[in-house]
């Protein structure tokens, strides 16, 4: 049996390997044309492929160009990003280094100002509006004062400290005019800016310098214009709140409008006679 199987693989190789036709008979031939056909077809299904894949590749090629171009404008823009970031980080922390302001939003209970934090809300006060002596600013004062470890009881002629309250009897041009009356007392709240380490009031003004944070604007208050007891001008907020059951007229340290009087070297007509000043606080 091993015999027949050699002579058979013999005349295949052959047959097949067109070396002497004279040994062939027919059956082996057409085996071999068979054979022959078929790799025909499967070489020529091997060149589609490799021809499909050959203009792909050159697809590839032709757009390695274009790829390259877009890799230096991504690299290009990575490099923007990174730079970014390391600016942003340091511009972040020296904000963190510098603390922030601080500012006091007159007539308000709130901070409503971008990135602002509450730090007290309060009542405002000061000296007596007939007083001669005393402080001249208006303070924001805790609702809930903390006292020494020892006081004395009764007055020795020291400075006095009173409440405030709006006397906005005849002018009153506050946008929620119709909450807050003459003879209500006034709140107020300390405010914390976080990364804006500088304020500003601008009086006559309702908007900032460019690049600064508004945190409110209001109008221009401070004692009148006879009182003994001059104030700080201060910013009030244009729509102040009031301290509820503060209605009555007890007096103490008051906040008047403040309007403008031409016929000076205010610069009239931009300043018009009896007008309410505004303001504007800000911050960067
Ligand atoms: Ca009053
Ligand atoms: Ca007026």
């Amino acid at each position: 049996m091993p015999s027949a199987y050699v002579h058979l693989a013999f005349l295949v190789a052959v047959c097949c390997g067109d070396v002497h036709d004279g040994l062939c008979t027919y059956t082996f031939r057409d085996v071999c044309v068979r054979h022959r056909m078929r790799d025909v077809t499967e070489l020529r299904a091997v060149v589609d492929s490799l021809q499909a894949q050959l203009t792909l590749l050159n697809k590839v090629v032709a757009a390695i160009p274009d790829l390259r171009q877009a890799m230096k404008q991504l690299e290009g823009k990575i490099d923007d990003v990174k730079e970014e970031s390391a600016e942003t980080y340091v511009s972040e922390t020296n904000k963190g280094s510098t603390g922030g302001a601080v500012y006091t939003r007159w007539g308000r209970k709130t901070c409503s100002g971008n990135g602002t934090k509450l730090l007290y809300q309060g009542v405002a006060a000061g000296s007596h509006y007939t007083h001669k002596g005393g402080g001249s600013n208006y303070l924001c004062m805790p609702r809930d004062p903390e006292w020494g470890p020892k006081t004395i009881a009764g007055f020795q002629s020291g400075g006095y400290l009173y409440g405030a309250e709006y006397e906005i009897f005849s002018n009153n041009p506050f946008s929620n005019a119709e909450s807050v009356h003459d003879n209500d007392d006034v709140p107020c709240a300390v405010c914390h800016v976080n990364g804006r380490p500088t304020k500003l009031m601008i009086p006559a003004k309702l908007t900032c310098p460019d690049g600064w944070t508004k945190e409110y604007w209001g109008y221009l208050m401070a004692e009148r214009y006879d009182h003994v007891g001059r104030t700080t001008y201060v910013c009030m907020d244009n729509a102040p709140e009031v301290i509820e059951g503060g209605g009555q007229d007890k007096d103490g340290v008051l906040f008047y409008n403040t309007e403008a009087r031409c016929g000076g070297p205010l610069p009239c007509p931009n300043y018009v006679n009896g007008w309410e000043i505004t303001c504007v606080v800000c911050t960067q």
